[in-house]
């Protein structure tokens, strides 16, 4: 019987790409899905889907991680059994704009940082307390090859998942001393609604991103989140960095 059977797994993010696949490879495993993101439409459509294939039991809601007020009343408002997270994927995110630091958008900064940054420490400092509380959880954070190198036009995005990458190692360090586990996986180039996002819903921008490369799937993601959460209990796998084969850093990419 697989060790995440019956566990309770808390996806952010989990109405495309990553957070999606990272549903459907954990609903397989016989996980119970608390299933957040702001578009519930999708989730709920999700949800079904994975009732149907695997007989998931699954939890919606409508979550934007970067306000802080509705983190704390969604999550307070959780029914009770619920409540009690074995696993927080820290997945959403995004990147928003590709300009110049000095020709970017104030906007697209303050999305960014909301989101990737005090998003995610807002639900992780909500969540954790009752993992240290309980004696045993697992943090995993969707983290990214731009949080440990820098390329041009990056740059606030950059920050940001290096602030990620601080965050992460910064949890694992103050949870010395309890059974939580703190990891994070890294991809290099997903193919996935973000750079659809990245530039505004401009399809021929974001395409030439994966232009004659085979590049990484959510699934491949997935699998890799899958295989942190599996480990045995005294394992903690601290980071994995992920490239398709064609790519070797942010700026080396061999295109067809
Ligand atoms: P997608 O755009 O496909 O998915 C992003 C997810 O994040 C969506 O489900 C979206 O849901 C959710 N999200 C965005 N903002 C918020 C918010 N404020 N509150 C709650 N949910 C939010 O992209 P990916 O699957 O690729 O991205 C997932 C993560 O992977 C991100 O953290 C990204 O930085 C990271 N990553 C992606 C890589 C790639 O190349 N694709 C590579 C490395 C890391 P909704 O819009 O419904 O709220
Ligand atoms: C997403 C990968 O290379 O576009 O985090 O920053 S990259």
């Amino acid at each position: 019987m697989s060790v995440l059977k019956n566990k309770t797994v808390f996806i952010t993010g989990a109405s495309s790409g990553i957070g999606k696949s990272c549903a459907e490879y954990f609903a397989r495993e016989g996980a119970r899905l608390l299933l957040a993101a702001r578009r519930q439409n999708l989730l709920n459509e999700l949800a079904d889907l994975l009732k149907q294939k695997y007989g998931a039991e699954t939890h919606c809601f409508k979550l934007d991680v970067s306000k802080h007020d509705e983190v704390v009343t969604q999550l307070e408002a959780l029914p009770e059994q619920w409540k009690n997270i074995d696993i927080l994927i820290n997945n959403a995110g995004l990147a928003r704009g590709f300009n110049k630091l000095h020709e970017g958008s104030v906007g697209d900064w303050e999305e960014m940082i909301n989101t990737n940054i005090k998003g995610l420490l807002f639900v992780t400092r909500y969540v954790v307390p009752g993992m240290v509380e309980r004696g045993s959880g697992h943090v995993i954070n969707i983290g990214s090859i731009a949080g440990k190198e820098v390329y041009p036009h990056g740059n606030v995005y950059c920050a940001t998942k290096h602030a990620v990458d601080a965050i992460t190692k910064g949890l694992r360090i103050d949870l010395l001393g309890t059974p939580v586990r703190v990891s994070t996986v890294d991809p290099g180039m997903v193919e996935t609604a973000f750079s659809y996002v990245r530039f505004h819903g401009d399809k021929t921008k974001a395409d030439a991103v994966y232009e004659g490369v085979d590049p990484l799937t959510a699934d491949d993601i997935a699998d890799a989140v899958l295989w942190v959460a599996g480990r045995p209990e005294r394992v903690q796998i601290a980071e994995i960095t992920m490239f398709p084969t064609a790519q070797r850093s942010s700026m080396h990419i061999s295109r067809k």
